[in-house]
């Protein structure tokens, strides 16, 4: 298998073309359709998932908060089913965003119910819709058609579209106007890096850990999964500082360290993982701007290079991992589009 006969490959370096046709959509979002008068002054946004959704949600919830002001969290499905008390104690205080490529994935119909048997109000954000989109009237759907078991364009689409709701809520037209320079800015990264990736993927690494802080912590957890699912491997993710209290004592040579550097954070996240070179990992940075230190540390160095806001990159740090997921899958002979275990939808 080559990489352009993997779909899941081509998937993930088409993501800048499937962007520009979720702006299409995105550009003519009725607002108060969707979200009402769920205001997050007066509502908990809270985002809700599985898998990489659950991922998707913490970055979605990151970024509601860092553009509003307005705290927001993220849920995975199933604490709302096992631990209703602890997970939504306030329930009619909130508004859930019940987030699902496929609409079909048991546990979140199963939210989906509960919150219909209380009558809560909620947003339905997928792709496929099923049964998922005839829960609720405010249901917002992305035209990503994706065959990948995995999740990928999905993942960046339905994370810029509630970038896209956060940022119209507050009337952030700068911002609106950066996420719709990411595909310009992806699409050639990806052409430069591509291929730099795939040769780093040959390294038999026996552990990955994949660092980050803020909101680049759920695309640091969204990382780890892919190289996990794309590539059956063992992958961690930590907070970046957190690294050192205790996990570190898995680093030695036959070890993978990803960091993916904040602008805010750069000078104390290069240093964890300028330490963890040191103790004989090898090393990949992915950083809007590489420090000098940053380029010491890496063994690999992929520098986004943008002035766009921190907060509208998340998606440009992501694909990265995406891709280093399937390259190592294939590089241990694996087939990224039949993942082992997997399918592509959860259901029971
Ligand atoms: C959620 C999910 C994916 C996972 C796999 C199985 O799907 O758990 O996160 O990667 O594809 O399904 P969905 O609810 O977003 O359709």
């Amino acid at each position: 298998m080559t990489t352009t006969t993997i779909k899941t490959v081509q998937e993930i370096l088409n993501q800048p073309t499937t962007w520009n046709a979720c702006f299409q959509v995105l550009q003519n979002l009725d607002l108060e359709a969707l979200v009402g008068d769920r205001r997050p002054e007066q509502f908990e946004w809270v985002f809700v998932g599985c898998g990489t959704s659950y991922y998707l949600a913490q970055a979605a919830a990151a970024s509601l908060t860092l553009l509003t002001g307005r705290s927001s969290r993220a849920l995975p499905a199933s604490e709302i089913l096992l631990h209703p008390e602890l997970s939504l104690p306030a329930i009619q205080t909130v508004f859930p965003i019940l987030i699902s490529r496929s609409g079909h994935t048991s546990e979140v119909l199963a939210v989906a119910e509960v919150l219909q048997q209380k009558k809560i109000e909620f947003l339905a954000l997928t792709c496929d819709g099923r049964e998922l989109e005839t829960t609720t009237r405010r249901v917002l759907k992305l035209p990503v058609r994706e065959e990948s078991t995995v999740m990928t364009g999905s993942f960046s689409s339905m994370l810029l579209a509630m970038q896209f709701v956060a940022a119209k809520l507050v009337g952030n037209q700068a911002f609106l106007k950066s996420l719709g320079e990411l595909p310009s800015l992806v699409a050639p990264l990806l052409a430069r890096y591509a291929q730099q990736l795939e040769k780093f993927a040959l390294h038999p690494f026996e552990d990955v850990a994949v660092l980050g802080q803020g909101p680049l912590y759920p695309i640091a957890s969204e990382v780890a999964l892919k190289v996990m699912e794309s590539s059956s491997s063992y992958a961690q993710y930590f907070h970046t500082l957190e690294f050192r209290h205790g996990p570190k004592s898995i680093i030695d040579n036959r070890a993978l360290v990803i960091g993916l550097i904040s602008d805010e954070g750069a000078q104390q996240e290069v240093k964890v993982i300028r330490e963890m070179k040191e103790l004989g990992a090898s090393t990949i940075i992915i950083a809007n701007h590489a420090t000098d230190e940053a380029k010491k540390a890496a063994d690999l160095l992929i520098e986004l290079s943008s002035s766009l806001p921190s907060l509208s990159l998340l998606v440009a740090y992501v694909v990265w991992g995406q891709l280093f997921g399937s390259y190592v899958g294939l590089a241990k002979g694996l087939n990224p589009d039949n993942p082992t275990n997997l399918s592509r939808v959860v259901t029971f």
